[in-house]
């Protein structure tokens, strides 16, 4: 899943490399604009959501609870489609999330089977989930041949054994599962774990969130991306390592910190960032100091009275201990509400 943030290097190298060839042979492909793929892709993934069903296993505590199966609509079938369970009122619902990037507005399906009972992840976070990734061909029709839409399996893991940091994976995961919350486990006597109440659901990623041109080991390029997945558990990350876990970083509290310095990302200049308290283009999940008053946020994180650092397990909860800094009084306003 990380292959997303070197295509790139490898594109630029290649082309360069070519560029300097005299052999007119060689030809290389441009790198597709984004604006043109979205739109191809977006109609292939609404016609795969129109076009196919599903069923879900509800078997709470096993390890098949919330399996999905997706399954292609027959000629005269009457399953109810994808689709039409677009903003429906209860559970499964199909939703949409607005992302901005790459200067074009993506707009990512998924699918909710189940929310979860726990917390969420913030798009900086890690995440520990089973997943299941395909992805779809969509083929003209020809005078010959009539169009196709295919759908190939990639890749399987049933059993997660580590995290993901969502910094790291495609962006349409770090977009995605912070719709999402975990759900609880206990761990059973013969090794195994058992899952509960998780959040479970489907993404359907235009391929400029997912490999784009570079595709990933057996996805070609300009793949849209289909991941039903579980989120079993969550892992708070500090990526400034200032002492404050990102989650409590995200000023406005939507979950989501960017860095829009990322210029292949943000092409354009994005002048505010509602994640920078000093707007010094430095997001705080990702600036140590946050406020910009040359002290560092670790250092100010401090008992007011022996003048240790305070562990942040340890700051009060939201019962109303405001004896601390400012600074955690800051965060405990921003979380108790
Ligand atoms: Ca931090
Ligand atoms: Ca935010
Ligand atoms: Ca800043
Ligand atoms: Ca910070």
């Amino acid at each position: 899943m990380n292959k997303f943030k070197y295509y790139f290097i490898v594109l630029v190298t290649s082309l360069s490399l070519f560029s300097c060839s005299k052999d007119n042979a060689i030809q290389t492909e441009v790198i597709r604009e984004y604006s043109t793929q979205y739109t191809t892709d977006l109609a292939t993934i609404e016609e795969y959501l129109k076009t196919t069903y599903f069923t879900v296993v509800n078997h709470p505590g096993f390890a098949d609870d919330q399996d999905i199966i997706i399954t292609k609509i027959p000629t005269g079938g009457t399953q109810a489609s994808i689709w039409s369970y677009l903003n429906n009122t209860s559970f499964p619902k199909l939703l949409s999330r607005d992302v901005k990037l790459h200067d074009i507005t993506y707009k990512i399906y998924y699918l909710v089977l189940r929310e979860g009972t726990g917390d969420k992840p913030t798009n900086v976070d890690g995440v520990l989930a089973s997943y299941r990734g395909d992805y779809l061909t969509k083929v003209a029709a020809t005078t010959t041949t009539a169009a196709s839409l295919t759908v190939t399996q990639f890749e399987e893991s049933k059993n997660p054994q580590s995290f993901f940091s969502l910094t790291n994976t495609i962006i349409g995961w770090s977009e995605i599962f912070p719709q999402f919350k975990k759900g609880t486990y206990t761990a059973n006597a013969d090794g195994t774990v058992s899952y509960s109440g998780f959040g479970a659901g489907v993404m359907f990623l235009p391929s400029g969130v997912a490999y784009y041109a570079s595709g990933s080991g057996s996805i070609p390029s300009y793949s849209p991306l289909v991941f039903s997945f579980k989120l079993y558990e969550i892992q708070r990350l500090d990526q400034d390592s200032d002492g404050i876990p990102s989650y409590l970083e995200d000023l406005n509290g939507d979950g989501y910190m960017y860095d829009f310095r990322n210029t292949i990302n943000y092409p354009t200049a994005i002048a505010s960032n509602s994640d920078d308290t000093d707007a010094d283009g430095i997001p705080n999940y990702l600036d140590v100091d946050d406020d910009g008053d040359n002290y560092t946020t670790k250092l100010e994180i401090k008992d007011p009275i022996s003048g240790l650092s305070i562990p942040f397990a340890t700051i009060p909860d939201c019962s109303g201990n405001t004896t601390n800094s400012a600074r955690i009084k800051k965060h405990l306003d921003k979380n108790c509400h």
